[in-house]
């Protein structure tokens, strides 16, 4: 590995052919969009687009500047400097061949922790017309119980207080905003590309709760300078691995810090309403509609659904990635069932046709067997993913007076997940905020079942639904007598 290339602007001239340079002028273009939170999943995505529309489209004026806001985020900013913002996204198709990019849209970086300040001010300059976020379910810093922005937070809280230097994307815009206010510049767009339903309303509502309460003057303004249209966004992006940087310097001879693995697979679904203007990305496939939440709902309540069952149940058989519960017949005919007959039936203005459709795809998406997606991945953070994915369907389904046969199993055997044993006595992590507090209601549970339910305040008003409550315990027992994969065959029949 005697030439092995550090992945730079200088070195692009020098890469081998076959990986895909990028046909790219980047002294021509010019910033527009500011994007918080540089993801894996950002750069497979978002930053993807952008490449795409710059490289085939000739698109000058949206170039990206990446925000880092977290403390846990100063390795990628540090790599993007150091790499000139460029990065390889490698796609990894389902017949085991794989596509090699080297996106060059993020021409700009900042690092908040490091120098909020200067954050501040680039998101406040003009030139920014859309500012969009991944910044993950538990960014929004919603209340469990309410479902509301959580003005106590501790780090909310800190925010109101020391207001110059935030820790939120909320103390972080409201700033940005005051600046454009008393410079008599115009407002721009918020973008919202988490998983979270209505991500574009939520947000609107949280800012604007947030503002209301530390810089109250703005709040007419925002109202008339802002927008915030919702979005549905799908990439399957992986963990990248020190697997994957080796075989880029093995293939290639280059040497990329951080490259991006993901799959072939990408949709992005935005409402229209951009109140500085937008790219003309319906160029590069992306789709605009008047109203997202089918496409939301469908998204969420299937494949983000779909992936957490998968990651909590394969968890507990001993598996590592979601290829493989994906392959294995229990799994996936419990996820169909649960599609099926609890997902499904409320979804009524919709084709059944098209669902099965989509299921079927999401299905074969999970199955690539390239990726390897790991279900740490999937299951990280899982206090704020089930009560987005999984909940809304056992309500609709209480509503209706529906099974809830599945869905209440799923519930179970997440609590079963936080014994922290799979069926094979291996212990495996847990990655949440609230890890403690599941932890310690999980071993409750043992005594008492139905202390999960009532000491973890997102259960909200499920808590006090008696067959939910009667199932769960019915489960719960069953789970922690049998193996997974026993329960599941019982199930399935
Ligand atoms: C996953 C998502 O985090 C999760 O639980 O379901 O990251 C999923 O891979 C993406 O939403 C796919 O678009």
């Amino acid at each position: 590995m005697s030439n092995l290339l550090y992945l730079n602007t200088e070195n692009t001239h020098s890469l081998s052919k076959d990986i895909l340079k990028p046909k790219i002028d980047r002294d021509k273009i010019k910033t527009g969009i500011a994007h918080i939170g540089l993801s894996n999943f950002h750069r497979a995505h978002q930053a993807y687009y952008i490449h795409e529309l710059i490289e085939k489209h000739d698109e000058l004026n949206f170039g990206i500047c990446g925000i880092d806001l977290l403390e846990s985020d100063r390795k990628i900013y540090n790599i993007l400097k150091d790499q000139d913002g460029l990065y390889t996204l490698v796609i990894k198709n389902a017949d085991g061949t794989q596509e090699y990019k080297i996106i060059a849209s993020i021409i700009e970086y900042f690092y908040g922790p490091e120098n909020p300040l200067a954050a501040i001010e680039r998101l406040a300059r003009p030139d920014i017309k859309i500012i969009s976020l991944t910044i993950a379910e538990d960014g929004y810093h919603l209340n469990e119980t309410t479902g509301e922005f959580n003005l106590t937070h501790p780090k909310v809280k800190e925010d109101t207080i020391s207001k110059f230097n935030p820790k939120t994307v909320f103390g972080y815009l409201t700033q940005a905003f005051m600046l454009r206010k008393h410079r008599g510049l115009p407002g721009c767009t918020i973008l919202s590309c988490d998983n979270i339903k209505a991500n574009g309303a939520t947000i609107k509502k949280s800012f604007y709760t947030y503002v209301e309460k530390t810089e109250p003057s703005l709040l007419p303004w925002l109202k008339k300078n802002t927008s915030f249209p919702n979005s549905m966004v799908d990439r399957i992006t992986t963990v990248t691995t020190t697997k994957d940087i080796e075989l880029l310097k093995e293939t290639y001879n280059i040497h990329d810090q951080w490259p991006v693995v993901c799959e072939p697979f990408s949709k992005w679904i935005i409402e229209d309403d951009f109140i500085a203007g937008r790219p003309d990305w319906d160029k590069v496939g992306i789709e605009f509609v008047q109203d997202i939440e089918p496409y939301e709902n469908t998204k969420l309540r299937i494949l983000n659904a779909g992936h957490s069952i998968l990651g909590i149940l394969g968890t507990l058989n001993g598996y590592k990635y979601v290829h493989e519960v994906a392959n294995d017949e229990h799994f996936i005919f419990f996820l169909e069932s649960f599609i099926k007959t609890e997902v499904n039936p409320n979804f009524q203005n919709i084709d059944q046709h098209n669902l099965k459709a989509y299921t079927k795809e999401v299905i074969e998406r999970f199955k690539n067997t390239h990726i390897n997606d790991s279900l740490s991945r999937i299951c990280k953070e899982s206090s704020s993913k089930i009560p987005i994915f999984v909940f809304p369907t056992l309500k609709d389904q209480i509503t209706n007076h529906q099974s809830i046969e599945y869905g209440t199993f799923v519930i179970a055997a997440w609590c079963k997940y936080y014994d922290g044993i799979d069926d094979f006595g291996h212990s495996f992590d847990i990655q949440d905020s609230l890890s403690n507090q599941l932890i310690r209601t999980a071993a409750l549970s043992h005594q008492n079942p139905q202390l999960f339910l009532e000491k973890n305040a997102f259960f909200k008003d499920l808590v006090t639904h008696d067959l939910f409550q009667e199932r769960f315990k019915y489960y719960l027992s069953k789970l922690r007598s049998t193996p997974i994969k026993e329960c599941l065959v019982l199930m399935n029949k």
